[in-house]
């Protein structure tokens, strides 16, 4: 990646809220995750409610020689360096996610568990997932959507959202007419095999339904930055942000409340 190429990458991450960094992994170490994955799959029993996750299998890379290697896949730290996110640390485990052949779409959601903490409004990332994909994406097996800017920007959405994964949109209908919506605003994101997709907590996204009859295979690895101001921003610090309390009390939340606003 030039340099120029990874300031532009940066700049989609701070403005959309994702980016997409191509060939990273390389044919042989995504055929040896692949078959990995199968066999970790294989011994897993998918819980009825985890649906529209698919198979949701969590490794420690404590416990895998693969995952370990791809936590500490070094062509993923050079782009994550090259973008100024150097200093994102992984939380030491993966989690395998699938679509089934013919499976359903994924829900609206967004990731971000601390909408009480004035970190919710930083202008940059502070937590990011990885996302490695085992096969090409389309509309047709499944790819991932997004919605642009709704990482920092509250749109209608936002107020009509069941709650994501456990706390109340992995019970909903497979017909719910806002969870599983096409919004105007969406873009699919269609990632190459061995691409690395990666997006900030707070965005909203969902996947679709796979309309094949072959299984489509996510790695997905949470990131987060320590709680500072990153090297590369130049701009202002937005007043909430200089002035949060480190030593705060920030009660969790997957519910953007009034620190995310139109
Ligand atoms: O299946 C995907 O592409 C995304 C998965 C995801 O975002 C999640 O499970 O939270
Ligand atoms: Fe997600």
């Amino acid at each position: 990646m030039t340099p120029e190429l990874a300031i532009e990458k940066r700049e989609q991450m701070l403005r959309d809220g994702f980016c997409v960094v191509e060939d990273v992994l390389t044919d042989e170490f995504l055929q040896e995750l692949h078959d990995e994955s199968e066999r970790l799959i294989a011994s897993h029993t998918e819980p009825a409610e985890m649906v529209y996750q698919g198979q949701h299998v969590n490794v420690h890379a404590a416990d895998n020689m693969y995952i370990k290697r791809l936590l500490e896949w070094q062509p993923s730290r050079d782009a994550l360096e090259q973008l100024g996110f150097g200093d994102f640390a992984a939380s030491g485990g993966i989690i395998i996610l699938t679509k089934e052949a013919g499976g359903p779409p994924l829900y609206w959601h967004q990731d971000w568990m601390r909408w009480n903490d004035p970190l919710s409004c930083t202008p940059w990332p502070q937590t990011i997932f990885l996302n490695y994909y085992l096969s090409d994406t389309s509309r047709d097996n499944g790819c991932l959507k997004v919605i642009p800017g709704t990482h920092l920007k509250r749109i209608d959405l936002h107020n009509q959202l069941v709650p994501a994964h456990e706390q109340g949109a992995r019970f909903i209908e497979e017909d719910h007419p806002i969870m599983f919506c096409n919004h105007p605003d969406q873009v699919d994101i269609c990632a190459k095999a061995g691409s690395l997709v990666m997006a900030d907590a707070r965005l909203l996204h969902a996947a679709h339904n796979n309309l094949t009859d072959t299984r489509r295979t996510l790695i997905l690895a949470w990131h987060s930055r320590p709680n500072t101001i990153p090297e590369y921003w130049d701009k202002e610090i937005p007043e909430i942000i200089a002035n949060r309390d480190e030593n705060g009390s920030y009660p969790g939340s997957r519910i953007p409340g009034e620190l995310l606003q139109p």
